[in-house]
């Protein structure tokens, strides 16, 4: 590993900039396109995109396969012509009247047939915008109540369905973002953990890692910054989604940093200590803008939150690390922990 200090790369996916809808209330703004958010995106200072099959191909499930592969290409150019990148993709498998059930482990043999099939299909698009990361969020896998299907079955289903997308391409790498809850009453991949757990039980475990959201984490009751250590140690950290969660709720994607700055801090620290973006890792963010934002100044979660890490990398590059140690090494933990309350406030 080289000395000189990690370049950070940023992405976003286009959904980060929305309306304000939620489920108590309609859109308070109207729509950018697809169009003028890929142009906003050099200007934010971010370089890669984080898409759905579905960001690039609107409507996809009604497309044939020419029609997908052309409108990809064009996708491609439009990105190339922005000096930007496909940091990953995701099938969207949760907004189907297919997937209602779950999909690779909804109890009809059918559709979990059609998550396969549109799996693949975001597979194809990844191999247009020469992307390798595909990300699995499991949205929809796990259950409303307990009685309806069976754990250790969807671990197998889960894992049927991560081989047969090994198999279909030997160059990609499966992404596995892990959350606990919402929409789901309780998934059944909740942590990291459980997602390295299916890496190395997959095919091929050097192409199946994961993605740690922040908020994913704290809604089960976890640190994030430990969490990816986990993963980190794994050699599995592929992606992050950077934000903050105020408490146990539902998921709120806060700017990073607005809920707990100290939690931020120690996120960008394990991240900055174990060379995370050395191999070319993003620092990725999913992040919503508060509700009552107007529209043309809707993107300043973006901009804050890349701020916050940068400011915040700052923080752990400056701190003195022989303090650190003296403190340790004289068991003066409350020492450190005001000494890191200082530091953070710039005292
Ligand atoms: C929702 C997830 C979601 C995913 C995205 C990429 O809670 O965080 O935003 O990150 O769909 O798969
Ligand atoms: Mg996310």
């Amino acid at each position: 590993m080289s000395n000189s200090p990690t370049e950070y790369r940023f992405s976003f996916g286009p959904w980060n900039i929305h309306e304000g809808a939620d489920p108590f209330g309609p859109p308070v703004r109207e729509s950018y396109s697809f169009d003028e958010k890929v142009d906003f995106y050099r200007d934010l200072g971010f370089l890669g995109i984080q898409f759905h099959d579905d960001d690039v191909v609107p409507d996809i499930d009604e497309k044939t396969h020419a029609q997908l592969i052309s409108r990809a290409k064009s996708v491609k150019t439009q990105i190339d012509n922005h000096g930007l990148t496909a940091e990953v993709i995701a099938p969207r498998l949760w907004e189907s009247s297919l997937t209602i059930d779950g999909a690779f482990t909804s109890n009809s043999a059918k559709e979990r047939q059609y998550a396969l099939e549109r799996s693949k299909r975001c597979v194809d698009i990844a191999n247009v915008l020469e992307c390798k990361n595909f990300v699995l969020w499991l949205a929809r896998e796990g259950t409303y109540i307990r009685e309806t299907k069976s754990s250790s079955d969807a671990v197998g289903q889960l894992l049927d369905a991560i081989n047969a997308l090994l198999d279909y391409d030997p160059e990609i790498r499966i992404l596995i973002e892990p959350k606990p809850n919402e929409p789901m009453d309780i998934a059944y991949i909740p942590t990291i953990g459980h997602a390295i757990g299916l890496a190395y039980a997959s095919a091929d475990s050097d192409r199946v890692g994961g993605l740690i959201e922040s908020a994913h984490a704290i809604l089960a009751g976890l640190e994030p910054s430990d969490e990816m250590g986990y993963a980190l140690y794994h050699n599995k950290l592929w992606s992050v989604h950077l934000n903050d969660q105020n408490g146990l709720k539902f998921d709120q994607d806060k700017a990073f940093g607005s809920a707990n700055l100290r939690r931020a801090f120690n996120q960008v620290r394990v991240l900055e200590e174990n060379g995370y973006g050395r191999n070319g890792e993003y620092i990725g963010l999913d992040v919503k803008v508060m509700r009552t934002q107007p529209r043309d100044i809707s993107t300043k979660h973006l901009l804050s939150s890349r701020r916050t890490f940068l400011n915040l990398l700052e923080k752990v590059r400056t701190l003195d690390r022989k303090v650190e140690q003296e403190f340790i090494a004289a068991r003066d933990y409350e020492g450190l922990d005001f000494y890191i309350l200082e530091h953070l406030l710039g005292k």
